[in-house]
């Protein structure tokens, strides 16, 4: 009993009713003794200065293909041949956030969010990729920056979100060649020189790993190439080559105060059992399988282990490329949606073993996205520990639902919301113990071209109907303005 005569448990009620269920007095239940601390969610808080945010990049939301000067790009072209996705449909229109940016800035303050996390299209700017600009292009992104502050939303851009100008395929065979690597810091340049009085975070480019194995391996992506591993090792060396030129064209080029890292798909390797044995097993893992893009960028050399397997098949490349390619930078992004790999030490040459897979192994509405949220807590930790980054961004986390329209018109995604509270209590133990994560961007703000899927995996937190374009709140997108009101996982 309190000295008011009222016991806590009472209070605890009149209080939640005042605040729908919301009190900040300490909620305990004089039954069971179970309490929640003062503060409603204080033990599953954020940092105070932790940046929420959504993401979604250029050719999936856009739309406008050809409009204002608009040159083609790889996934132009790719999504109007025969068969490459899955409901045959085409990105010309898909959100039409062009003319609708307005609107969408308008759906990410109603989620009370202080950042954006969106990509500029290269082909705008540079419709031939290099040579002359289009000026008409790069408007859009000035309105849309110019929309977002005037929100009090805080613009990160991504330069490349694997929309290459068809004409730099067409000429140099993409990013096969150092050309595009080298056209790629000439359009960086460009851009940062005129956005970043405004857009002071810049990431250069997207998912390396996914374009090197989906676009240039698989062929399941543009632009559809099944190139052998020298061919797959060469382009993600280009790739990397073209970051560092970028990273360097953005220093000489960006106003004071613009700050530069990358937005990557780890391979994200999490310790089967959390031993001390397993976890330095899982970082030896996290080095060797990162080894041909961020371990190179953020140590400067390929490792041993990389080399020696690669063979014959190792990348061309000079000492100064890799000067270039791990040129400093203020940030890393992580994008993660699952686990890549359960790792268990073991007395062999290579220090780890990989669990392999068993078939029930939980997945969400896509088999490749794995059910594992420590995942969210093993990535960003493991930049931290093995290189010392001083500054992260979960730059995509999500998930794609089957998100029925229940007959009151609602949509209960509470896959979703599963999903994403199982992560942010990993996130938020990982800033617990120190992790440096500054901000998450949860992908998507709407529901999206989603590449070969086209438009029948949806991961927005707003559902769109693509006949309409109406956009309508998820119960998602309810739960992610409760976790950003209250800095903490609700
Ligand atoms: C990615 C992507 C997004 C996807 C998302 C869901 O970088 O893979 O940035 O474009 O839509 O990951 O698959």
């Amino acid at each position: 009993m309190s000295s008011n005569g009222l016991s806590r448990r009472d209070f605890g009620k009149m209080a939640g009713s005042a605040a729908l269920g919301l009190s900040t007095v300490s909620a305990q239940s004089a039954d069971t003794g179970i309490a929640r601390p003062t503060g409603q969610n204080a033990m599953l808080a954020f940092p105070g200065d932790f940046r929420w945010g959504t993401a979604t990049s250029a050719f999936q939301v856009e739309g406008a293909v050809n409009e204002d000067g608009r040159g083609p790009s790889i996934w132009d072209r790719f999504t109007h041949l025969q068969g490459k996705i899955a409901d045959h449909s085409t990105a010309d229109v898909a959100d039409d956030h062009f003319h609708r940016y307005k609107d969408d800035v308008r759906l990410m303050k109603a989620l009370g969010a202080r950042t954006y996390r969106f990509s500029i299209a290269w082909p705008r700017v540079f419709p031939e990729g290099r040579g002359v600009p289009n000026p008409k292009g790069l408007d859009f992104y000035n309105r849309l920056l110019d929309e977002l502050l005037a929100n009090g939303i805080e613009p990160f851009a991504t330069l490349y979100h694997w929309d290459l100008p068809q004409a730099l395929q067409d000429r140099y065979g993409g990013w096969m060649s150092r050309d595009t690597a080298k056209a790629f810091a000439d359009y960086a340049g460009y851009v940062v020189e005129r956005l970043s009085d405004r857009a002071k975070h810049i990431f250069t480019i997207n998912e390396c790993s996914r374009l090197v194995h989906l676009g240039h391996g698989l062929g399941i992506d543009a632009p559809g190439l099944n190139l052998s591993e020298a061919g797959m090792n060469q382009v993600r060396h280009n790739v990397a080559l073209g970051h560092g030129l970028a990273v360097q064209a953005i220093r000489a080029r960006g106003r004071a105060g613009t700050r530069v890292g990358l937005a990557e798909n780890m391979v994200t390797c999490v310790p089967a059992i959390e031993t001390p044995a397993n976890i330095h097993a899982t970082e030896i893992a996290t080095r060797e399988l990162n080894a041909g893009y961020l371990t190179v960028i953020l140590e400067g050399k390929y490792t041993e282990g990389f080399l020696a397997q690669a063979g014959k098949d190792a990348p061309k490349y000079t000492a100064d490329d890799l000067g270039i390619v791990s040129s400093p930078i203020d940030f890393v992004g992580l994008n993660v949606y699952k686990p890549d790999h359960y790792v268990l030490a073991a007395d062999n040459a290579r220090g780890f073993t990989l669990a392999p897979f068993p078939a029930s192994f939980p997945h969400m509405d896509a088999s490749w996205l794995r059910v594992g949220p420590e995942a969210m807590y093993w990535a960003p930790r493991h930049a931290a520990r093995i290189w010392g980054v001083k500054s992260i961004y979960i730059t995509e986390n999500g998930t794609p639902a089957t998100d029925e329209v229940a007959a009151d018109g609602n949509v209960y995604d509470l896959d979703r919301i599963m999903y994403l509270r199982n992560y942010l209590l990993q996130l938020q133990r990982a800033t617990s113990e120190g992790v440096p994560v500054a901000g998450y961007f949860l992908w998507s703000l709407i529901d999206n071209f989603e590449w070969a899927d086209g438009y029948q995996k949806r991961f927005g937190l707003y559902r769109v109907d693509f006949d309409t374009q109406a956009r309508t709140p998820k119960l998602s997108a309810s739960f992610y303005r409760e976790i950003i009101k209250q800095n903490a996982v609700v």
